[in-house]
């Protein structure tokens, strides 16, 4: 780990505020980055201080005054170039998320991808960033609208995707003519450093100006800091609806925009009309991988009572076959939780779930001895539980996974959507007729909705995000990139008179 540490530009001790090529000096405190693998210290980082972050927005601001005025498709230039640079490192960048948050290398890799597709998606994008035209009620006029830049962009990015969900805004941020301060999760800064790294020399060899691309390193003051702060028009979150609550109210009161990604409580329907062993597959992957801990986890299963039994039967045998430990190996399913304080999270939800009647067919625990010396290692389970369940309703960011019986198409439906969160959702039918209702109006209210295939795992091109505690944004493909920019209806009057609207007449 150390040679892909040194290529990535990883010390010892990290300076944790930087403005893209200039790592600024902060007299703050460290905080230290430990991985959730083998327990072991990785490096420390110094947390910015309020001067580093002055410096810092000071330079964003100079920057976004001449990034602005750079054509799209240049700034799409130079994010061609990021996905080159990411190309070249996705090795050792998705070694670094493996080992710093936990994840399969395979899903470390996956998260590179992520990346690498968002910044060709954005290089695209840079040459259709359109507005519409429209006709004027009055003669010799002309109407049309235009997108401009909007200003410095706060990303406040969570542990489980350290890396790939910055670039979702920032890749699109950059091309529509933004400048982003991000503040990664304080769990997985090395991640945000490696980053900074690698975008850094692009941008110089672009001379692209310095604070552009900036880097924080905080905990919760910091955010705070960022939604608070007037000078940053949109601030993109990513993390517990807890945090996107508070976020999402400071910069409400200062009508900023805010973009949120919160939790997730997603569900997959198992109709009597699936084919289970493909269902199975997808049920599966999307509650253990990456130990539960992606927004988009599949947390609850609806399962019609015709094929409940066997079903179940089909997960418990699936689950005996998870190979749990070091992530690195290629041969292991199941990674570690991020860290102790997750593992006690685990641990509560299950024994509240067994408060509350839950029968577990398959058993949780923290797993000790030999390789799992972290303690961050934990038995993916599965418990029998009621759609009311008060843990049933909340999202514990760890593989447990709760089964629900149901009758009638309806009775799912009402099951699936009777929590406070709407990020994704699935059903598994070869049915054409559940299918469709379940895609319509009356179906999910979820942000995602899927057919025959897990609800994790979504591709960049469309947008993503959700419904109701999960906050409302929507990044990454389709149109998300209309928030990063400011609309602007533009009347022309190429007449000699100046006719008014709406018929008014005005006379001097
Ligand atoms: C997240 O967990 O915050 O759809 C993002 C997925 C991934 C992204 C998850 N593409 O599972």
């Amino acid at each position: 780990m150390q040679d892909i540490l040194t290529l990535l530009g990883i010390t010892d001790t990290n300076k944790g505020t930087s403005t893209g090529a200039q790592w600024l000096a902060s007299t703050g405190q460290t905080i230290t980055s430990n991985s959730p693998v083998n327990g072991q210290h990785i490096a420390n980082v110094v947390v910015t201080d309020a001067e580093g972050y002055e410096a810092v927005m000071q330079k964003a601001g100079e920057a976004f005054q001449e990034w602005r005025l750079w054509p799209s498709p240049k700034r799409g230039e130079v994010v061609r170039q990021v996905a080159e640079a990411l190309r070249k490192y996705k090795e050792p960048l998705g070694k670094l998320v493996s080992y710093e948050m936990g994840k399969s290398l395979q899903e470390g890799y996956g998260e590179v991808q992520e990346m690498i597709d968002i910044c060709d998606f954005a290089v695209g994008l840079s040459r259709q960033l359109h507005g519409l035209t429209m006709h004027s009620e009055r003669p010799g006029h002309r109407m049309y609208e235009q997108w401009h830049p909007l200003g410095v962009v706060g990303i406040i990015s969570a542990f489980n995707f350290p890396v790939a969900v910055w670039s979702w805004n920032a890749a699109l941020a950059w091309v529509c003519g933004d400048v982003c301060v991000w503040k990664p999760s304080e769990k997985t800064p090395l991640c945000a450093i490696a980053c900074q790294h690698i975008v850094a020399e692009v941008f110089a060899k672009n001379n692209v100006p310095e604070g552009v691309c900036n880097v924080v390193i905080g905990e919760r003051d910091l955010g705070e800091r960022i939604a608070n702060d007037t000078r940053i028009p949109l601030v993109s979150a990513t993390g517990s609806t807890r945090m996107g609550k508070a976020v999402g109210a400071a910069v409400g009161a200062r009508l900023g925009r805010s973009l949120l990604e919160l939790g997730g409580n997603n569900a997959i329907i198992i109709s009597k009309d699936a084919d289970l062993d493909m269902a199975l597959i997808g049920c599966v992957f999307g509650a253990v991988g990456t130990a539960g801990q992606r927004c988009t986890t599949t947390r609850r299963l609806i399962i019609h009572e015709d094929v409940y039994d066997s079903f179940k039967n089909k997960l418990v045998a699936a689950y005996k076959q998870l190979r749990i430990g070091d992530p690195l190996d290629q041969n292991n399913h199941v990674g570690p939780l991020i860290d102790k304080g997750a593992v006690d999270q685990y641990l509560q939800s299950i024994e509240k779930c067994k408060k509350e009647g839950g029968q577990f067919v398959v058993e949780g625990g923290v797993l000790e001895g030999s390789g799992y010396e972290s303690g961050c290692y934990v038995k993916p389970c599965i418990a029998e539980a009621q759609p009311n369940y008060e843990i049933v309703q909340h999202e514990t960011f760890a593989p447990i996974l709760y089964l629900m019986k149901y009758k009638t198409f309806e009775e799912a439906v009402a099951i699936q959507n009777g929590v406070p969160q709407g990020l994704s959702s699935s059903i598994m039918t070869l049915n054409l007729r559940e299918a469709e209702q379940f895609l319509s109006s009356a179906g999910s209210d979820c942000g995602i909705a899927n057919v025959n295939i897990g609800t994790s795992g979504a591709e960049i091109g469309g947008a993503f995000g959700g419904e109701k505690e999960t906050g409302g944004g929507r990044e990454s493909g389709s149109d998300a990139w209309r928030i990063y920019m400011r609309r602007q209806t533009n009347t022309i009057n190429y007449t000699t008179s100046l006719p008014l609207a709406q018929g008014i007449k005005f006379d001097l």
